[in-house]
């Protein structure tokens, strides 16, 4: 599977998705959600992905936003369908049973901020810029944003970020929370594995259920802590946890199957 709006690459478990419009900033048009949605609905149950890093192509923008010249002529019944797909595929990344990370080679504007949101972790070049701007096409966020910021750096920030549609630094970004590391521009890629490779050592079972626990703490219709303790005992009792424990009083290191 590879479409030329979506690069996709494989290592070791890990998939590399590179978003490839270069000269539209690699701006969100229906081709790349459509290559989005078939990548992970493909992978939903594919437990040999340990992994993913999503990027975009160039070295000037991650994701510059929803392709204005795509959505500029809809209607409000046709927008409102296209919003509700794309947030359905957010939330595929969202609740994808391994990691993802966004590696932020640039700008991150609108669909391209809400798309590293819906990533579970986020490592960002220096020059990376984020921002909501849709107020300034006289827009709310289509794709999650209004609810993900608010997530990720509270009402006050997210508030000034999506009135304003102002950017913020990759600096600033890292000081309110919005992204978990700031690496030099050009070695976004290389820290999204390294981090990668650390998650990957630990229990399969473990990673997968803590991704959807704390994805319970924002679903208002499932009590997280209910949740916590069902998962708690799933991987107690899983063969995981009693290589892991065996591990320790052997003092050596697990050799996880993920089951
Ligand atoms: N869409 C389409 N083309 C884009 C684009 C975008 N979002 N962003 C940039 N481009 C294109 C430019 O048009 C230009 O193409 P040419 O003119 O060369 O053909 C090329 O990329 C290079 O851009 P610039 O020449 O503008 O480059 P600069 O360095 O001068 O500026 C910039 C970089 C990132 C500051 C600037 O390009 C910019 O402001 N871009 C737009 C940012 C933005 O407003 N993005 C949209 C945010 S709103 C929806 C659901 C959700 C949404 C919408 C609808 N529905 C369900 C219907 C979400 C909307 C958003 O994401």
């Amino acid at each position: 599977m590879n479409s030329s709006v979506l690069l996709i690459e494989q290592k070791d478990g890990i998939f590399y998705l590179t978003i490839n419009r270069p000269d539209a900033l690699n701006a969100l048009n229906k081709d790349v959600f459509d290559a989005l949605e078939q990548f992970f609905k493909e992978k939903k149950e594919d437990f040999g992905v340990k992994g993913v890093i999503i990027t975009g192509s160039g070295t000037k923008a991650f994701v510059a936003g929803a392709d204005i010249k795509e959505f500029i002529h809809l209607d409000a019944v046709a927008g409102a369908a296209l919003s509700k797909r794309g947030q359905d595929i957010f939330f595929m990344i969202e609740n994808f049973h391994a990691p993802v990370v966004a590696a932020v080679n640039g700008f991150a504007l609108g669909g391209g901020c809400e798309l590293t949101m819906a990533c579970h972790l986020r490592i960002a070049g220096e020059h990376a810029r984020f921002g909501q701007p849709e107020v300034n096409l006289g827009l709310v966020p289509g794709y999650g944003g209004s609810q993900r910021l608010v997530q990720n750096i509270g009402k006050t920030r997210a508030l000034k970020m999506l009135l304003t549609g102002d950017m913020i630094t990759s600096a600033q970004a890292l000081d309110w929370g919005l992204v978990n590391e700031v690496v030099p521009s050009g070695e976004e890629i290389v820290a999204s594995e390294a981090l990668l490779n650390k998650i990957t050592t630990k229990g399969p079972l473990a990673i997968q259920k803590t991704i959807s626990l704390v994805n319970d703490y924002f679903n208002k219709t499932v009590d997280g802590f209910e949740s916590e303790y069902k998962d708690f005992g799933y991987t107690l009792g899983s063969e995981d946890a009693k290589e892991g424990a065996a591990a320790f009083i052997e003092k050596r290191k697990p050799s996880f199957k993920g089951k």
